[in-house]
């Protein structure tokens, strides 16, 4: 049993009131409030460490390189990479599949070859390729979702094809909420040669991630989203293929060698790391890490699950309610409509109860478009959240309704 009251005094933030309400914090999707100990890292890097890294010969820069390269290996080893080089720092998902898609998808992808993608992919993981595919004169190609917001896996199965040369795919949906079954699309995609990316974005604070386990070649996702920083993610990649990728930007720290005439790049992971980097984000994204390693997934897993079950039946018992996003397979994140009210009324009605939801397309708007709705209301949920911030809500949802009948 995980005790909520302790895990909520671990969060500075979420004991305020908003207009005279106890603040419910229910947009972890779009990012999740950070523990004192995170906080702490930050700050006493930037009170007693701060210094450039992998440069000075001083005390600060050896201790700013330690707690930088020391976060990489926590990171390393709780995504089971399989050795810290595999492990780029970015400064997000959104960096991270920029960086694949321009280093990666420049090298590797030509005229008459195919990415394929889901129709619940965040933006993030669709405009890159688009911008790459009309580069090079490639096609994007985009697996069909159902009613559920599952992805149908014998169409994506029938999209598949020698052409394919990299399959892009959301692990955990932020729109929908949907897990897919990455298992069987990495397997399913590596038997026609392609290479596959995971986007990771909300998957990696709800569930275990094993890199090597999974066989994915790429995996990516953002700290602040899993209780760390902003300005920092990963990217996680297959050494042997890191290898054979030119760096994305030029400049300080990727380098071995410069002359005028030629420059030879730096080992891995910094050929990727050009300039200096969000040490302190690092810092903290490490301490992310370890916070949820020390509640474990067991934990966060069977807590999740019955908080979602909670507001979902809750959902079905709402008048007027539609769900969007009913997947069998499903984390955290309660993704709706109202018949007579606008999602971002919706929004703005509730903040007024201390409630903070997202209304709004999600940077997910395929997914809109495929249930035929401009936006949908969002609430998502962490392992500090209760059942009386569910209640909340549903009081709050009530009142939108009766304000718009
Ligand atoms: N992929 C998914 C599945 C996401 O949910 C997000 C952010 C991203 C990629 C991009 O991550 P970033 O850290 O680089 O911005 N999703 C959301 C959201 O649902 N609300 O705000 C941001």
């Amino acid at each position: 049993m995980m005790d909520i009251a302790k895990i909520r005094a671990d969060f500075p933030i979420l004991s305020q009131q908003i207009y005279g309400k106890e603040l419910a914090y229910l947009d972890n999707a779009a990012t999740t409030q950070k523990p004192q100990c995170v906080i702490d890292a930050i700050s006493h890097y930037y009170a007693f460490d701060n210094a450039n890294v992998h440069r000075g010969v001083h005390a600060l820069s050896e201790r700013a390189t330690a707690e930088y390269e020391g976060a990489r290996k926590i990171i390393a080893g709780f995504f089971n990479a399989r050795s810290e080089r595999e492990v780029i720092f970015t400064r997000g998902t959104t960096e991270a599949i920029n960086l694949i898609a321009s280093s990666w998808g420049g090298a590797n992808i030509r005229s008459g070859d195919e990415v394929l993608i889901t129709h619940m992919e965040h933006h993030s993981n669709i405009v890159p390729w688009q911008m790459l595919c009309e580069h090079v004169g490639a096609t994007l190609k985009v697996a069909p979702i159902n009613d559920a917001g599952e992805l149908i896996m014998h169409e994506f199965e029938a999209l598949l094809s020698e052409r394919t040369k990299l399959v892009g795919v959301v692990h955990m949906s932020n729109a929908l909420g949907t897990i897919n079954p990455i298992e069987a699309i990495i397997e399913k995609s590596h038997a026609v040669g392609a290479k596959v990316l995971i986007d990771g974005a909300q998957a990696a604070a709800h569930l275990a991630v094993d890199v090597q386990a999974l066989d994915c070649d790429f995996y990516v996702t953002s700290a602040h989203k899993m209780y760390g920083p902003t300005g920092i993610g990963v990217l996680i990649g297959k050494e042997d293929i890191l290898e054979s990728m030119p760096p994305y930007q030029g400049g300080g720290d990727m380098i071995r060698m410069v002359t005028f005439e030629k420059t030879e790049y730096n080992d891995l992971p910094y050929k990727f790391e050009a300039g200096t980097p969000h040490i302190s984000g690092a810092n903290g994204f490490g301490k992310a890490i370890e916070y949820i390693q020390n509640i474990g997934f067991e934990a966060i897993s069977t807590r999740e699950k019955e908080l979602l079950a909670y507001a979902t039946s809750k959902a079905e018992a709402f008048d007027g309610l539609r769900q969007i996003g009913t997947a069998r397979e499903k984390a955290c994140v309660l993704s709706f409509v109202l018949d007579s009210v606008h999602p971002h009324d919706l929004g703005t009605i509730v903040d007024r109860d201390g409630i903070a939801i997202r209304a709004g397309h999600h940077c997910a708007m395929p997914v809109m478009q495929f249930f035929k709705v401009p936006a949908t209301a969002r609430a998502s949920f962490s392992i500090y959240n209760t059942e009386a911030e569910v209640d909340a809500l549903f009081v709050a949802l009530k009142k939108a309704q009766d304000i718009f009948a």
